[in-house]
């Protein structure tokens, strides 16, 4: 069990986590994720057009969106600034078990960020690496005197040996945003697996009536990843469960072509599944946290 710093691509500073036969990188650039191994299987895709400059984000991984998702506010960058910030720290490193190992790496508000968005916060990226899954959660605090709305999610780029083989369970009877059709009205996924036929860009929408349960990602019919969720507001002694959308995301051919650090040939390689509080804005109070979680289980 273990956690180093070490050099990355282009002398960017990373650090590796292990845990039995799982490692875990993630950059400091932006606290990005970028690998998870778990027993040889690769789950998290990064492109390999990736342009590692410390400036923009990094293709694939975990991208950190907040405090906006897409960009309905344009004087800000599209998915907000967490996902670009140079500012990220380790904070702390914590055996749990001999087989866990928890790292956390914090930012807060800057000069940078109050150039778009004039509140003070504290963002805490925790990554928790054991034999049997990867954990990691977003905390954002509101550490200004003013209430302010935001969006978060965790743009997870998971890797897949073809989005032409790959299903996901869990979705049926859902309403979702397609983000593709020129009408913004909720439409019903009526299938029991999503497949992939075409570009993907969809929110699936969370309510306590009807809550997106655990995901189940086959190859060829074959258990291969659970991917689960979980959204919270915390208060001095207290918690609620928010609702924790999922956008799901495939560019395919056209779109990955455009995107000059991702590629045509590469859409096939990977699907988002981005857990995220993003169809309201949540309002979070002085002092108030918001959670947001992922769990990813190899099957
Ligand atoms: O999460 C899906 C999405 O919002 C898509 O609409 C797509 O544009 C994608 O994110 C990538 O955004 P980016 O800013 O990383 O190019």
């Amino acid at each position: 069990m273990s956690c180093v710093q070490l050099e990355g691509i282009n002398g960017l500073p990373k650090l590796q986590i292990t845990a039995a036969k799982s490692v875990v990188e993630v950059y400091f650039h932006g606290a990005t994720l970028t690998k998870y191994v778990a027993n040889g299987k690769e789950i998290i895709y990064v492109s390999e057009n990736a342009i590692f400059d410390g400036v923009k984000a990094i293709r694939g991984g975990v991208p950190l969106v907040f405090p906006q998702f897409s960009r309905p506010l344009a004087s800000m960058p599209q998915h907000g600034f967490l996902r670009t910030a140079s500012t990220w720290k380790l904070s702390s490193t914590t055996v749990l078990a001999p087989d866990e190992i928890t790292v956390a790496l914090t930012t807060s508000a800057n000069e940078e960020t109050l150039k778009y968005w004039p509140y003070q916060f504290n963002a805490t990226f925790i990554i928790t690496l054991s034999s049997t899954h990867l954990k990691y959660s977003l905390q954002i605090q509101n550490t200004d005197n003013n209430a302010f709305l935001c969006h978060t999610l965790l743009h997870t780029y998971i890797k897949v040996p073809s989005i032409h083989d790959i299903t996901i369970k869990g979705f049926q009877n859902l309403s979702y945003i397609d983000k593709l059709s020129t009408s913004s009205l909720p439409v019903q996924e009526t299938h029991a697996a999503v497949a992939f036929t075409s570009e993907v860009d969809r929110i699936y929408i969370d309510t306590p009536a009807q809550s997106i349960p655990d995901l189940d990602v086959a190859v060829e019919g074959k258990p291969y990843v659970r991917v689960s969720k979980r959204a919270l507001r915390v208060t001095v002694d207290a918690f609620e469960d928010l609702p924790c959308d999922v956008v799901l995301w495939n560019p395919w051919v056209k779109k990955a072509g455009e995107l000059a650090d991702l590629g045509a040939d590469n859409f096939p390689k990977f699907v988002c599944i981005e857990p995220g509080t993003v169809i309201n804005w949540i309002p979070l109070e002085p002092q108030q946290i918001l959670v947001l979680e992922q769990v990813l289980v190899p099957l």
